[in-house]
C-alpha cells in the first residue's frame, strides 16, 4: 500500500480458520497490535513504501524524499523483531553520475521506490536531480537500483544532457580613455566568466580578452586557461589600457583573424562567438563592412554592447553610439545588442548575455523549446516481469507533456513527442504524462499504460505496445470526466484470480470534487480485453462531506477474505480530519466488488505526526518549482 504512514496489519488476523473468515468477513483487518515506524513528516517520511519480503530479515523500504533540504533518502525499516528503528541508508550524496556536474539540491530521492519482482532489488529515483550546464540546471532526473542487500548499484540518468558544444568566446574589450571607472569592466568578466561551461573537456568554452583602443593588447589567448578560476584569476587582474582613440573595426578585424586562429588556440569545430564592449562611436567605421563581412564569412556571432556612460555624461546624443554597435552585433539584433546607461551597471547584463550565448543555435540548449532537458525521469517507475524492463515515467518532457522512456538493461529508449501527441491532443495543458506507469497483460501481450493527470485539463489514460522498431502503437485511450480531477495520476492493474491475465485496471482520480466542492476523490473501475478498456463505474467510497483524496493510492494485496481472489486497498489520506482512512474491496469471481468490505478503525491518533499533504500536493509543488 501507499498510505502516508505505515501500518503493518496484525499477522494472526490472518490465520484465522476459512470457516471462521467467512463469518468475519467485514472484520478481517485490525490494527490493534500493529507496529508503527515513525519518521519525520517535514521529510515526507513514508512517501513510498515498499516491502522486501525475499530474505530472511524482512525489511521494509521507505522513501523520504524531502529529507536533508529534499536531497531525500530511504529508509529501511525491520518487520520482525521489537525494534521499530528505521535506518537511513544515507544515499544522497552516492548518487552521481561519473564527469557530470550534478546538482542534488533538490533532487526529492526516495520520490520513487519499485521492486524489480525478478531481481528482488529495487529501483529509486530522484526526479528533481538536476545537472548543471553554464549558468543553466536541466532536470533529467537520476535513478538507481539497490540490490537485495540494499547496496547502492551505479547510476543513471536516460535524458542526460550534452551541455554544450565547442566554443570559442573572444572578448573585444573597450580599454580607452573614456572608460571611467574601470573595475566594472572587470567586475563584469568576473560575473560573464562563471555563467560559461569552462573546462577541459569537449564541452569546454575558451575565452580571450582583447582590449583595444588605439591597437589592440591581447590579456590571454583562448587556450590559455582550461580552469574557471583560473581564468577568473587572470580577468580580474586586467588593468586599463588607455589611449585616446577607439579603433573599434580594428579590434573586431584582429580578433577575427588572430584572436580565433588556430595558432592562437581557436578549434575550427567550435563555434565562434565574440563580445563587443565599448562607450563610444569608433574612429574607424569607414572598416565596418569589410570588417563585418569578414566576421559573416567565418560566421562568428557578434554580441554588441554599448555603455552609454560617457555620453550621457558629457550630454552627447547616443543615437549613433547605439546604431554603430547594433550595426556589429549579429541578426536578430534585438537578442544580439545589449545598452547599459553606465558602466556600474554593465555586469548586471552579464547573466542574460551568459544565457544568451548558452542558448546560441546547435551550441547550447534553448529555453523555448525543452524537449528532455526538464524531463525528470524516474517521476514514476513500473517494472514490466514480461518483459524484464524498467517503465520510466519523463512528466517534463517536451514542455511537460511528458513521456515514458523504456529502459531495459542498459538501453533507454526515449518515446518521442510525436509517439503521443495525436492521443494527448497536446494544446500546452502540461499533460504531464508518465505520471502514473502499469502494464496489462492478455496472457501473451503485454500492454503499456500510462497516465496524463492533466491532459485536457481532465486527465488520460493511454494504453500502447510497442513494436519490435521500439515503435508505439496506441491500442486505447480513456480521458477523465471532470477538470481538475487528476484522472490517470494514480494507476491499478489487477489480475483478481491469478490466471495471469489482468482482468481489471483501476484508475484514480483523487481530486474529483463532489456536490459540495469536496475533494472526495474518485476510483474508476475499467475491464480489460486484449488492451481495451471497458469503463465499469467507480468504486463507493468516502460520504463526500469532507476532502479525502480517495484513489491517491491503490494497491493490490493478497486475498485477504481467504475467498480465492485478490483484494484492494485504496487510501484517502485526507479523511477523518486529515488522519486518513484506507478502505478495502473484496475480489470475487466476477471482479471486483464495488463496495467496500471493510474500513479499518486506528485506536492511534495519527493525526500528531500527520501534514495533510497529499501525494498530488507534493507533486504539484514539484512541477510548480521547474517552470
Ligand atoms: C530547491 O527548492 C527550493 C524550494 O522549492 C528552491 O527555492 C531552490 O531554488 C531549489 N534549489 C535548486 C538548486 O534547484
Ligand atoms: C531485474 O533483475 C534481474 C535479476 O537481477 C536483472 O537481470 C534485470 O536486469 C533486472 N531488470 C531491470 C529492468 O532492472
Ligand atoms: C537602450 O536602447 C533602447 C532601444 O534599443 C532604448 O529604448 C533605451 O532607452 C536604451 N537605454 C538607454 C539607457 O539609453
Ligand atoms: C477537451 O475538453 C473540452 C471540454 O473541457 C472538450 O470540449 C474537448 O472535446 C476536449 N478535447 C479532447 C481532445 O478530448
Ligand atoms: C509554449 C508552447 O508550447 N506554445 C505552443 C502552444 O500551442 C501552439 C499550438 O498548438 C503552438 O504553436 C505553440 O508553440
Amino acid at each position: 500500500i501507499k498510505p502516508q504512514r505505515t501500518v503493518l496489519m496484525e499477522p494472526s488476523l490472518f490465520l484465522l480458520p476459512a470457516d471462521k473468515i467467512s463469518q468475519s468477513q467485514s472484520f478481517n483487518v485490525g490494527t490493534a497490535g500493529a507496529k508503527i515506524f515513525l519518521g519525520p513528516a517535514s521529510d515526507e517520511f513514508g512517501y513510498t513504501v515498499q516491502q522486501a519480503p525475499n530474505y530472511q530479515d524482512k525489511w521494509l523500504l521507505v522513501g523520504a524524499p524531502w529529507s536533508d533540504n529534499r536531497k531525500g533518502d530511504v529508509y529501511k525499516c525491520p518487520v520482525q523483531g521489537s525494534s521499530n528503528r528505521c535506518d537511513k541508508l544515507n544515499l544522497q550524496d552516492s548518487v552521481t553520475i561519473p564527469d557530470v556536474t550534478g546538482v542534488n539540491t533538490n533532487m526529492s530521492l526516495g520520490l520513487t521506490l519499485a521492486p524489480n519482482h525478478t531481481g528482488h532489488d529495487f529501483l529509486m529515483c530522484g526526479p528533481l536531480w538536476g545537472q548543471q550546464c553554464g549558468d543553466q540546471n536541466f532536470y533529467p532526473g537520476i535513478c538507481s537500483k539497490l540490490n537485495p542487500l540494499f547496496q547502492l548499484q551505479p547510476a543513471f540518468s536516460p535524458a542526460i544532457q550534452k551541455c554544450t558544444g565547442l566554443m570559442d568566446i573572444v572578448i573585444v574589450l573597450d580599454g580607452s580613455n573614456s572608460i571611467y571607472p574601470w573595475p566594472p569592466m572587470t567586475e563584469f568578466l568576473l560575473k560573464l566568466i562563471p555563467s560559461l561551461d569552462i573546462g577541459p573537456q569537449s564541452t569546454q568554452v575558451t575565452l580571450a580578452v582583447i582590449q583595444y583602443s588605439d591597437d589592440q593588447k591581447v590579456e590571454f589567448k583562448l587556450n590559455r586557461y582550461t580552469d574557471r578560476s583560473q581564468m577568473l584569476n587572470a580577468a580580474s587582474k586586467i588593468s586599463q589600457k588607455y589611449g585616446t582613440s577607439t579603433n573599434t573595426f580594428a579590434a573586431i578585424s584582429f580578433a577575427s583573424k588572430q584572436a580565433f586562429s588556430a595558432s592562437n588556440g581557436g578549434r575550427p569545430e567550435a563555434a565562434k562567438v565574440m563580445v563587443v564592449v565599448t562607450d563610444g562611436e569608433s574612429h574607424d567605421s569607414y572598416n565596418r563592412d569589410s570588417v563585418i563581412a569578414e566576421c559573416d564569412k567565418q560566421g562568428i556571432i557578434r554580441f554588441g554592447i554599448a555603455v552609454l556612460g560617457y555620453y550621457t555624461r558629457n550630454n552627447i546624443d547616443t543615437k549613433n553610439l547605439i546604431q554603430e554597435i547594433k550595426s556589429i552585433a549579429s541578426e536578430p539584433t534585438e537578442k544580439h545588442f545589449f545598452n547599459v546607461s553606465e558602466e556600474a551597471v554593465l555586469s548586471t547584463i552579464a547573466g542574460t548575455l551568459g544565457k544568451r550565448i548558452f542558448s546560441i543555435e546547435g551550441t547550447g540548449k534553448g529555453g523555448d523549446s525543452f524537449q528532455m532537458e526538464m524531463s525528470q525521469v524516474g517521476f514514476s517507475a513500473y517494472y514490466s516481469k514480461q518483459q524484464d524492463m524498467m517503465m520510466l515515467g519523463a512528466v517534463g518532457a517536451y514542455a511537460w507533456s511528458g513521456t515514458v522512456v523504456h529502459q531495459k538493461g542498459s538501453v533507454a529508449t526515449i518515446f518521442p513527442f510525436s509517439a503521443f501527441e495525436g492521443t494527448l491532443q497536446e494544446r500546452n495543458h502540461s499533460s504531464l504524462l508518465g505520471y502514473a506507469l502499469t502494464t496489462l497483460t492478455d496472457g501473451s501481450t503485454e500492454y503499456f499504460v500510462a497516465g496524463a493527470p492533466r491532459s485536457n485539463h481532465s486527465g488520460q489514460v493511454i494504453i500502447y505496445t510497442v513494436n519490435p522498431q521500439k515503435q508505439p502503437t496506441i491500442v486505447d485511450t480513456e480521458r477523465g470526466k471532470q477538470i481538475g480531477s487528476y484522472f490517470g495520476s494514480v494507476l491499478c492493474s489487477l489480475d483478481v484470480d491469478d490466471d495471469k491475465v489482468t482482468d481489471l485496471l483501476l484508475v484514480g482520480a483523487p481530486m474529483y470534487m463532489n456536490e459540495l466542492k469536496k475533494e472526495q476523490g474518485r476510483v474508476y473501475l475499467f475491464s480489460v480485453t486484449k488492451g481495451i478498456l471497458s469503463e465499469q463505474g467507480f468504486l463507493n467510497g468516502p460520504s463526500g462531506n469532507e476532502n479525502a483524496r480517495f484513489g491517491i493510492a491503490i494497491s493490490v494485496i493478497p486475498d485477504l477474505d481467504l475467498n480465492g481472489f485478490s483484494d484492494v486497498v485504496v487510501g484517502a489520506p485526507l479523511e477523518d480530519q486529515g488522519k486518513g482512512v484506507i478502505y478495502i474491496y473484496n475480489g470475487y469471481n466476477q471482479g471486483l466488488k464495488k463496495d467496500f468490505s471493510q474500513v479499518p478503525h486506528t485506536t492511534f491518533v495519527f493525526k500528531k505526526y500527520m501534514k495533510n499533504r497529499g501525494f498530488i500536493h507534493i507533486s504539484l509543488e514539484l512541477k510548480l518549482c521547474m517552470c
